[in-house]
């Protein structure tokens, strides 16, 4: 070919190539944008919606009005493929406002249902075909305009709208456990957001969408800092950068909270004790607070992880928890703000349980603590296990205000390697059955009747372009925000919203994505953890299978400590002839967990010690039920990576392709999770492997040297 011509050939080519963009909707993504995509809808809807939305009206003036703005300019135009004018006139076919700001709203006469649903509230409503959205506060009429893009994303109808919502709790809050160096402990998405080293001179462009992000889901706080706390954060210089964060948080709603160190008035204050009975002491966290406050006005609280995994606390100086808590609530309460205490708190005893631990450390403070006091208790009672039953304090503290801890970030599943959609594990928890009040009390029903409410989940965002390390973990981050704001939400809703916002349109698609996500949080359990077996990763890093693990130098960072195999069987006996912390439960809990008989099997190893040929309900034997449950899990990971093969074209290369590389690594390790477990439990078990159960590829031993050098 002559120069010339290959040179028309090749401009030829980048005409089709420009062609083939601009036809095709499944452009090139790198997820940046998370759920808040405004890519143009599908034919089908279009029409409809430029029909109705030619103009748009926002009738307010203020940083978070001016946020709503360019929120409508950008994703209307984006999601209708044209520009779409916003204005601020009354004649418009979309309008946000409050009673106060909005003439048309004041004329409908809302302001007593506006009221009623609370500051965070907001009411959308087809009015004589206009679409009004409306609330008592700007935040609310933001939360509103975000759910209005939700349902043009979902392609609802706009004909008749008859919305009010309100959150069902009120502290809706992110933890980060970020350190000022930037790394982050468990974090598996890059490094910290918050560029500490630049701040406040510099700020990110990308705190803004990392606010942008959350306030379209509810969440209203963020804790800056890891609980295991540096007191540097509350030194005059880092409050200067903290304050320069919270101003970019503040228009959409995220107050900013920080995790104090228990010691620091030693650490930082140079006073020679932190004893919280102390008057100095007191002292000090006083004009720390009103420090604080004098900067950030909306300032949060704080967070404390005491006496807990070598962290400073109360018990350091014979103190209680109470007095500790309640003498940091003390100093914050002039100022409304408020106090997370967290509950992870095992301290060691020979022969001890640590799924009791929490429980015995902290109910003898029941009614204690003050109001502005929020005790935060992991969902379950060991620690973020891919399944564990939920933690016994809730239903078990009647005056205590608590509020669950949620881990987004996959500590123990996986990293952001492995693809779980969590909600269904949530839903199983906050549907889980207390007691405390008689039937039907719920965690979610426990958490929600107090008087002050809340969630925290510990995030799995960093400084990753698709800001958690992998784009399906994405819906981890949503589905946390959303329950947040409704606890009863569906995870099926919660999973088909995810991905028609993220993903794709398609309804084939859509149904194999969401019935993928369902699936893969039992598929994971099954490869790692079935039955109620729990913490078999290797120490330290808590990345793939070591149930041999022997060597911490405490008993209960032990797998051994936790699955006790032996030549009888498997289990940790948590019952009246074992530890019997199943007595931490309310008596019609704790019956059925304690009888063999009525114990879930996806419990039953949790708390009983069962033998090997115990017949499961399949009619299999515990060996062959353990075996098919690994092999299950893997055969899952398989199904999954040849239904990913099928949506190629439909999701844009980009995310596809990133995708379908996880899905092999996920392959890997469920393999690597299953022989590795499957011969070691076998040393005990001393039977075969049941028809069906593939043949591990190497010995036991090449397994344990792999974790090794892992
Ligand atoms: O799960 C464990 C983690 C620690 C963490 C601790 C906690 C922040 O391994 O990294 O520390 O829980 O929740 O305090």
């Amino acid at each position: 070919m002559s120069h010339k011509k290959a040179h028309k050939a090749q401009k030829y080519g980048f005409v089709l190539f420009v062609l083939f963009c601009a036809i095709t909707s499944v452009k090139a993504d790198d997820g940046y944008r998370l759920w808040l995509r405004y890519e143009r809808l599908p034919a089908r809807s279009l029409n409809l919606y430029r029909e109705r939305i030619r103009t748009v009206s926002v009738q307010g003036t203020s940083p978070t009005f001016d946020a709503i703005r360019r929120e409508l300019s950008v994703g209307c135009a984006g999601l209708l493929g044209m520009p779409i004018p916003v204005g601020d006139r009354d004649d418009a076919s979309v309008i946000v406002g409050l009673p106060q700001t909005s003439p048309l709203i004041r004329k409908l006469r809302w302001e007593a249902e506006l009221k009623s649903l609370g500051p965070d509230g907001y009411r959308i409503r087809t009015v004589r075909g206009v679409v009004v959205i409306a609330s008592s506060t700007d935040i609310g009429a933001l939360y509103g305009t975000f759910h209005f893009f939700r349902l043009l994303q979902t392609e609802q109808p706009l004909d008749n709208l008859q919305l009010d919502q309100a959150p069902r709790l009120n502290f809706r809050v992110l933890n980060h456990w970020d350190n000022l160096d930037g790394s982050i402990e468990r974090g598996y998405a890059g490094n910290s957001l918050w560029n500490w080293s630049e701040l406040p001179e510099r700020i990110d462009p990308r705190l803004t969408d990392y606010a942008r992000a959350n306030a379209s889901i509810g969440i209203n706080g963020s804790v800056l800092n890891n609980v295991n706390a540096n007191a540097q954060i509350l030194t005059p210089e880092y409050l200067d950068k903290v304050a320069a964060i919270a101003n970019v948080f503040r228009p959409y709603g995220i107050r900013v909270y920080l995790a104090a160190r228990f010691s620091a008035p030693m650490d930082i204050g140079k006073l020679p004790t932190a004893d919280p009975l102390d008057p100095s002491v007191v002292a000090w966290w006083k004009a720390k607070a009103d420090e604080i406050y004098k900067l950030i006005p909306d300032f949060g609280g704080f967070i404390v992880k005491a006496n807990s995994e070598g962290q400073p606390g109360p018990r350091t100086y014979n103190r209680t928890h109470a007095d500790g808590a309640n003498m940091l609530a003390a100093a914050v309460a002039p100022h409304h703000g408020i106090v997370f205490w967290r509950a992870f708190v095992y301290d060691m005893k020979p022969g001890y349980d640590r799924a009791g631990a929490a429980y015995e450390n902290l109910k003898p403070f029941d009614g204690k603590f003050a109001r502005n006091v929020l005790l935060q208790v992991k969902n379950g009672p060991i620690d973020f296990q891919p399944r564990e039953p939920f933690h016994p304090l809730f239903g078990g503290m009647p005056q205590t205000q608590v509020i669950p801890e949620l881990q987004i970030t996959q500590e123990y599943l996986g990293f952001s390697n492995h693809f779980v959609f969590l909600a269904s594990m949530w839903r199983e928890f906050l549907d889980s059955d207390t007691y405390a009040a008689g039937r039907g009390s719920t965690v979610a029903k426990v958490v929600e009747h107090q008087r002050l409410t809340g969630i925290a989940g510990v995030a799995n965002t960093g400084s990753d372009r698709n800001w958690t390390g992998h784009h399906m973990l994405q819906a981890n981050w949503y589905a946390f925000g959303r329950l947040a704001w409704d606890p009863d939400t569906p995870s099926q809703q919660l999973a088909t919203e995810w991905t028609k916002l993220t993903l794709t349109h398609d309804p084939k698609a859509v149904a194999t994505i969401v019935r993928m996500m369902l699936e893969s949080h039992e598929a994971v359990v099954n490869y790692m953890t079935p039955l109620g077996l729990h913490h078999l990763f290797w120490g330290g890093h808590h990345y793939g299978p070591a149930p041999w693990w022997d060597t911490e130098k405490r008993d209960d960072w032990n797998p051994v400590y936790y699955h006790k195999a032996d030549a009888f069987g498997i289990g940790f006996d948590r019952t009246r002839t074992g530890s019997n912390t199943v007595s931490q439960y309310h008596p019609p809990v704790r019956r059925v967990f304690s009888d063999l008989q009525r114990c879930p099997e996806k419990f039953m190893l949790w708390f009983h010690h069962v033998s090997w040929d115990r017949k499961m309900k399949s009619g299999r034997t515990l060996w062959d039920e353990l075996a098919w449950h690994y092999q299950h899990g893997v055969d899952w990971v398989r199904a999954t990576r040849a239904g990913w093969g099928e949506l190629k074209g439909v999701i844009d290369e980009e995310r596809y392709s990133a995708i379908e590389r996880k899905l092999e690594i996920q392959e890997r390790d469920a393999v690597w999770w299953r022989d590795a477990c499957l011969l070691y439990f076998q040393t005990f078990a001393k039977r075969p492997l049941p028809a069906g159960v593939e043949k591990p590829a190497h010995a036991l031993a090449d397994y344990k040297a792999k974790a090794l050098d892992w």
